[in-house]
């Protein structure tokens, strides 16, 4: 049996993986629980109560895995540290180390091979795991020049304070609600950058000198170094994405427009998405059959469907539409796919 620790145990992500180690039945001890503090207890089912121990590189030394669901500058003083004392392998789901070259970016059905004597392991932003299940397939079958992205980001995405943003300012919310539609009496936020329920705010992460968002930069950078290009290069394809945040609780949707190297045919298209590991094809128009939150959300696949030729690009263009749970896919799923990897 592997010993494995997780490192912000309290947390969104923390709590999901302990529930995704479970439902893998990953060979391993009662995961040891760390965080900022300790004196906690986190619930699982299979393992009963866990007691959270206050974070110490000592406390993880011997451990096979040790997955971080902490902070960005957490992993930027600590994950070398650890990595330097753990037998197998690191699994970060910050951004911090996702761009530095020695540290391979992995989604396990795309670039899995890269975990096989990683010592650190980078998990990628929610919003791009999600979206290379369907970009990854068809790459590989049709090549990829352009793809466009639109994303509508749940509340997860800013972790359990998102979440429970969200779901307090929808009663006070309604009670501003007038008879016509508008509302009066302001709402208030302080999690995200204005109130998210009855909204959508295009707005996630900070602003950059282009314009863009560091979330819409990230889904750029990472699409491209999980495809195997320089995240900040020219080859491959041209990645833009916008990302807004919706008022969901913890399923990602986005809206995908590609250019391919090759003529894909939408008939094409799904057969090649029915084959991919993960996904589930959810594409029919006729019986209202298309991917949602509601239906991804606490699904271990990302849903795909509207799956159509483009009309701008033609026959080397198409629509497509994803949803995948943001606290699965796009980080505890994701995680434990990869330790499962490194430790085959
Ligand atoms: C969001 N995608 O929905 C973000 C959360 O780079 O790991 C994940 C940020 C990251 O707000």
């Amino acid at each position: 049996m592997h010993r494995v620790g997780v490192v912000g145990a309290t947390g969104a992500v923390g709590r999901e993986l302990l529930g995704v180690l479970e439902k893998r039945e990953f060979p391993c001890e009662a995961p040891l629980l760390f965080g900022s503090k300790g004196g906690q207890t986190v619930e699982s089912g299979k393992w009963g109560p866990l007691d959270v121990s206050p974070f110490s590189v000592e406390g993880v030394s011997g451990l096979d895995v040790v997955f971080l669901a902490a902070s960005g500058d957490f992993a930027k003083e600590y994950a070398d540290k650890i990595a330097a004392v753990v037998k197998t392998c690191v699994v970060d789901n910050s951004s911090a180390l996702r761009l530095r070259d020695d540290v391979p970016l992995v989604v396990p059905e795309v670039n899995g091979h890269l975990c096989k004597g990683a010592k650190l392991i980078a998990n990628p932003n929610c919003t791009t795991a999600i979206a290379i299940m369907a970009l990854a397939p068809i790459f590989a079958a049709f090549g990829l020049r352009k793809v466009v992205v639109s994303t509508y980001q749940a509340a997860s995405g800013a972790g359990a304070a998102g979440m429970r943003e969200l779901r307090d300012g929808i009663t006070p919310a309604l009670q501003n609600i007038k008879d016509d539609g508008c509302f009066e009496g302001a709402s208030t936020a302080e999690v995200f950058a204005h109130p998210l329920p009855f909204n959508v705010v295009p707005h996630i992460d900070k602003f950059q000198a282009n314009g863009y968002t560091k979330e819409e930069m990230k889904v750029t950078w990472e699409t491209k170094k999980i495809l195997g290009f320089d995240p900040k290069g020219d080859d491959g394809p041209k990645v833009s994405c916008t990302a807004v945040r919706i008022p969901t609780l913890r399923a990602h949707s986005e809206a995908i427009t590609v250019e391919t190297e090759k003529p894909c045919p939408a008939a094409a298209c799904l057969d090649v998405l029915s084959d991919a590991p993960g996904l589930t094809v959810k594409d029919d128009p006729g019986d209202n059959l298309y991917p949602m939150p509601l239906t991804a959300t606490g699904a271990f696949d990302v849903e795909v469907g509207r799956v159509r030729q483009n009309i701008v690009f033609g026959e080397n263009g198409l629509d497509l539409f994803v949803c995948g749970d943001q606290l699965l896919r796009g980080a505890a799923l994701n995680a434990v796919l990869i330790a499962e990897k490194a430790l085959s």
